[in-house]
């Protein structure tokens, strides 16, 4: 760990009032958007996770802690026995750390003995994962959603999020227009999805309720011996939501066998049984509450998802990475055309999948 990140963790550490073991400071995770240290405390022996609000992302970081409470309020009287990682206060009570150079930081206990994969997960683990997100959702029920804040608008409109992609192409340097050239296409091509989108949003059938927004499976974590399923963690864009296309990001990132950054399109296989299996996990949830438009929506569900994310990294490529995270020049170009490969694999088997629904 560099000096600087000791520092830091040493006025977070004084800022939530915990004392810090030496050795047992790590750099945690691999999302995309925020920095996250794993820490224990000395004094109690728990572990604690630090983690950055990316406030470039997230331009009202209170709102996050805003819809965490509503949220912890709601389950701890209606379903106290629910595991809902609740954030830990400051040492002056307050929600956020907020600081002019080092940033808006929270901090959650961190369970022990508990692992998150980033892919290939056996399909009895993506049964128990979807699950875990179904659960939140529906347990989440029956909340007044209009008190939720909107914490990203548009997170998950896809209609917006293709206008801005078509823009970028217009704005992208010649270069990187001609390098994604092929990708460039595979989307526009696709535009009725956008049309299936907007056609789904003014469906009433269609419910608005508090949904995850962020289903990725190193979003779960599992007990590292008995192999279940704990909790669900990353509650930044915990706000009202679509819940098919929390569903939907789950097929896109459970699938798969290539890391979300492979471009190299033989890495890219489905596991039916995963899809399947985790379809069902959710839905053993989730089927009480769904009408039959949602219902008709399943297999669909994947195919938005996994066109949103690959024009959103392909925009990103396009205006010269300035939202994710990046380790080389292609990195973006490469995680689009990972979603290319992983959409146009899905598209063809289609048909099995389905039936696997049936
Ligand atoms: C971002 O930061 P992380 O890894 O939790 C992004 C998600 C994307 C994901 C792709 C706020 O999530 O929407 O699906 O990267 N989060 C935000 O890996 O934009
Ligand atoms: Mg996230």
């Amino acid at each position: 760990m560099t000096n600087e990140d000791s520092n830091l963790v040493r006025m977070l550490c004084d800022a939530f009032a915990i004392q810090p073991v030496e050795h047992l400071i790590i750099p945690f995770g691999s999302g995309l958007i925020n920095k996250t240290f794993l820490l224990k405390d000395q004094r109690d022996g728990n572990d604690w996770l630090l983690q950055q609000v990316n406030t470039a992302v997230f331009k009202r970081p209170e709102l996050i802690a805003f819809n965490n409470y509503l949220a912890s309020e709601h389950l701890r009287s209606h379903h106290p026995e629910y595991r809902f990682m609740r954030g830990r206060r400051t040492a002056d009570g307050k929600e956020l750390f907020t600081h002019p150079e080092l940033g808006v930081w929270r901090v959650f206990p961190f369970f022990q003995n508990t692992v998150s994969y980033d892919q290939a997960v056996t399909p009895a683990q993506a049964f128990a994962a979807a699950q875990q997100f179904g659960r939140l959702t529906r347990k989440l029920d029956g909340v007044y959603v209009g008190a939720f804040q909107t914490i990203i608008p548009g997170f998950h409109d896809t209609a917006a999020r293709f206008a801005v992609f078509q823009q970028s192409i217009e704005i992208a340097t010649p270069e990187r227009r001609e390098q994604a050239k092929e990708v460039i296409d595979f989307f526009l091509v696709r535009k009725h999805i956008v049309d299936e989108f907007n056609a789904v949003m003014a469906d009433p059938a269609v419910h608005t309720r508090i949904t995850h927004n962020d289903t990725k499976l190193n979003n779960v974590l599992f007990d590292k011996d008995s192999g279940e399923a704990v909790c669900v963690v990353d509650l930044d864009t915990l706000m009202p939501g679509k819940a098919i296309f929390d569903l939907g990001d789950m097929i896109r990132t459970f699938i798969s066998s290539a890391a979300e950054d492979d471009p190299d399109p033989a890495h890219t296989d489905i596991d039916a049984d995963v899809f399947e299996q985790l379809v069902r996990g959710w839905t053993s949830e989730m089927a009480p509450l769904l009408s039959d438009s949602e219902k008709a929506l399943l297999y669909w569900s994947g195919q938005l998802l996994m066109f949103e994310q690959g024009i959103r990294f392909l925009t990103d490529f396009l205006q010269n990475d300035v939202y994710y995270r990046t380790k080389h020049p292609l990195h973006n170009l490469h995680r689009a055309m990972n979603q290319m490969h992983l959409l146009r694999a899905y598209e063809e088997r289609r048909g099995e999948l389905t039936r696997r629904l049936a």
